[in-house]
């Protein structure tokens, strides 16, 4: 290379999901912006971010990526999900530029460059943890010629010598101010509109703060865990998210791992309701949510009720047995008195869903089902995962001290576990049919009522209801349910594809519905008492009914599952379809809003008509497979609109 030529970087990521929005590349901004503070990196390199959505292939990559010219840096952002992508593009890279520089910076290869190196002989360097300063001074060397076989002098790297050793450099301390970042929003580092000028991206993904006190054994949170919390200041937040506001992002998702344990949070709070209040954007706000619920987390909660910003709250309990608990390394976190917190966001009327996670070391079949239902009595929107082995946790670092047994994914290189000591393969396989459908139909709200009615109106447990709900699946002659059933069928090791199948099929076919009602009158009603069957039946259509809408005709409006066409209105700035004058023999949100305060309805009929407002633009949430993104699409009565 020639120390003084320009360099061209291209930095890449990949997101999960196939969905008509890409997905921010937040990591590969901040490495950018903060490379492109650097006078000599400005000056001689041109960095360009090449983000590409879930499910575009190696080779469609790889045109976009060096059709028009092969760059001489390529820097890829790597997940588990695409760390099989970033491998084969390093092979092609490598045949049209011998001399380049390949660098996989990111929480999966984050020191793991062994294993990297192994895989993929084409890469030169690993980034181990954050990755502005490492990659900033990366950069800086190779500008000043020095060649992928030189770079002993940068921490936070591990890289091969000429004669092919692995050598991993001193570590780098972690970045104390988080302000010598430049914002990637601010600097344009992230190009945020597309050719219309619209927001680009699904949600606006952005960072509070960095690090979590915590240390559990199933986690690497961006190589955060067991650190200081770290926060970006005020005044910086606030102005970007006015620029988000401005580009009327509905959505912001902070990556931070606790959001609501540090006062400051209150802060930022406090600013995003005042730019709500000013602009009218953004709307909701998601994050991983304090495992301690402090006065700071209630006051929050408060303030952005007060201000009609919504949330998914979240009970991230992870498990409810004592001894998987204990192995997670999580014995004394407050998250586990959760029944009062449970309790009150039920009563404040709250949007809040719990966490699980199937095949912890210590969990067995019956405790996992057992804590589901019980769960399930607070919170019917239960998130559960497979149990995924992450590079640098202490699973992954302890799996003969467990048993665990595993096996990587189909699609991607996460390594899924099989069996353990207090689980064996026959239990695994019986409950990942039983994950299926709970993440299907219940994590991402196909169904939202019906389970605390047929629980508090016919005792019908919830995991009785999903696995009534695979049983019958296997059993029926509907050829509308043969692709759920074919899709089932993948479930394990299929991983989110096969799920993310299911979804779309039940949100935007009409086949979806038909089989949730033949299922509903051939499993669920025979086993209900006739007192309590025509108010259950009408709960079921509720849900139905206000289920997301997902335009599937060509001119935009079709409702594919009402089989005509909606008119859209505006209300607040903010385009709904309306369904107008729907009749229920029953007053459904009126017994709704008995069972959710733990009142017992009337079963009587009181026939009702009201109409229903959905947020136009569900697709993407659907195929993103977002719960949290999906619940703000469900159908709602004016006066909710208007809230
Ligand atoms: C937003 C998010 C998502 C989004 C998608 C993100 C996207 N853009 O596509 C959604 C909601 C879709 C998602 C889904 C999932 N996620 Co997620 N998610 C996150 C989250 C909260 C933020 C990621 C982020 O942007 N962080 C902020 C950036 C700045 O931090 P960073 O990525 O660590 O980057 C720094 C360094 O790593 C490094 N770096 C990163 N890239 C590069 C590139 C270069 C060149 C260099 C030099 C340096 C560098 O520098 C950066 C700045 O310091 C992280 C947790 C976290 N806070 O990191 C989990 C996380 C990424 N998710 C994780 C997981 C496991 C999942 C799921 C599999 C969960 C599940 N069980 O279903 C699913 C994916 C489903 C699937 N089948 O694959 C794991 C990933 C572990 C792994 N080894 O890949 C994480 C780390 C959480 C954890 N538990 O540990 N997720
Ligand atoms: S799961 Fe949450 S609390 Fe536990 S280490 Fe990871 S980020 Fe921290």
């Amino acid at each position: 290379m020639n120390s003084r030529s320009r360099q061209a970087v291209r930095l890449v990521q990949q997101g999960v999901w196939d969905m008509p929005l890409e997905s921010m590349p937040l990591a590969a901004g901040y490495v950018k912006a903060m490379a492109l503070a650097d006078p000599v990196v400005r000056d001689r390199a041109d960095i360009d971010i090449c983000n590409f959505r879930g499910r575009v292939g190696h080779a469609q990559m790889a045109d976009t990526l060096f059709a028009a010219g092969c760059p001489d840096v390529l820097a890829c952002s790597v997940f588990g999900w695409n760390f099989r992508a970033f491998g084969s593009l390093a092979e092609t890279f490598r045949q049209l530029n011998p001399d380049g520089l390949v660098v996989f910076g990111g929480t999966h290869v984050s020191d793991q460059a062994e294993r990297v190196f192994r895989l993929f002989p084409d890469v030169d360097v690993v980034v181990n943890g954050e990755g502005e300063l490492t990659f900033q001074e990366l950069l800086r060397a190779r500008l000043d010629g020095a060649s992928p076989g030189e770079l002993g002098g940068i921490a936070g790297i591990s890289w091969k010598t000429r004669a092919g050793s692995v050598v991993t450099n001193p570590p780098r301390p972690r970045i104390e101010d988080l302000d010598i970042i430049p914002s990637p929003f601010l600097t344009n580092a992230i190009e945020l509109t597309d050719a219309a000028g619209a927001f680009r991206y699904d949600v606006a993904l952005l960072e509070t703060n960095r690090g979590c006190p915590y240390k559990c054994s199933f986690c690497y949170w961006g190589g955060a865990v067991g650190q200081r919390v770290r926060a970006f200041s005020r005044a910086r937040l606030r102005e970007e998210l006015e620029l988000l506001a401005k580009l009327q992002v509905h959505t912001i998702v902070a990556c931070d791992a606790n959001f609501g344990m540090l006062p400051i949070d209150v802060e930022f709070v406090d600013d995003l309701v005042d730019i709500k209040d000013r602009y009218g954007f953004p709307r909701a706000f998601e994050t991983s949510w304090a495992k301690n619920k402090s006065k700071v987390f209630y006051d929050i909660v408060h303030r952005m009720k007060a201000a009609g910003l919504r949330s998914s709250f979240t009970l991230a309990l992870q498990s409810l047995h004592p001894a998987a608990i204990e192995t997670m390394n999580r014995r004394n976190m407050k998250v586990n008195d959760w029944h009062d917190l449970a309790r009150w966001l039920g009563a404040e009327g709250l949007d809040c869903y719990a966490e699980l996670i199937w095949g912890a070391p210590g969990e067995t079949v019956e405790s996992f089902l057992r804590g589901y239902d019980e769960l399930s009595r607070w919170v019917s929107r239960i998130a559960v995962y497979p149990m995924m082995l992450l590079p640098n946790t202490e699973y992954a670092e302890q799996k003969d001290r467990y048993g665990i047994v595993s096996v990587r994914g189909d699609h991607d290189d996460f390594e899924y576990v099989l069996a353990h000591q207090s689980m064996s393969f026959e239990d695994n396989v019986q409950v990942q049919r039983f994950l299926f459908w709970a993440r299907v139909l219940a994590e991402n709200a196909v169904l939202r009522h019906v389970w605390t009615a047929l629980r508090d109106l016919a005792g019908v447990t919830q995991s009785a209801v999903l696995n009534g709900f695979d049983d019958w699946l296997r059993q029926t002659d509907d050829p509308a349910a043969a692709p759920l059933r074919a899709a089932a069928g993948r479930a394990h090791g299929g991983g989110a594809p096969a799920y993310a199948v299911a979804i779309g099929y039940l949100f935007t076919q009409p086949e979806g519905n038909q089989v949730l009602e033949r299922w509903w009158s051939e499993r669920v009603r025979p086993a209900l008492g006739s007192d309590v069957d025509p108010l259950l039946a009408e709960i079921f259509r509720y849900d139905l009914l206000t289920k997301p809408i997902c335009p599937t005709g060509p001119d935009g409006h079709a409702d594919a599952l009402a089989g005509g066409l909606l008119p859209v209105v505006t209300v607040g700035g903010e385009r709904y379809y309306l369904r107008s004058g729907v009749a229920f023999s029953h007053d459904v949100p009126a017994v709704l809003a008995d069972l959710r305060a733990g009142r017992r309805p009337s079963l009587e009929p009181k026939a009702t008509v009201f109409d229903l407002y959905y947020r136009t633009g569900a697709l993407n949430a659907v195929r993103s497979t977002n719960h949290e993104e999906i619940t703000h699409f469900m159908g709602m009565q004016e006066a909710e609109v208007r809230a």
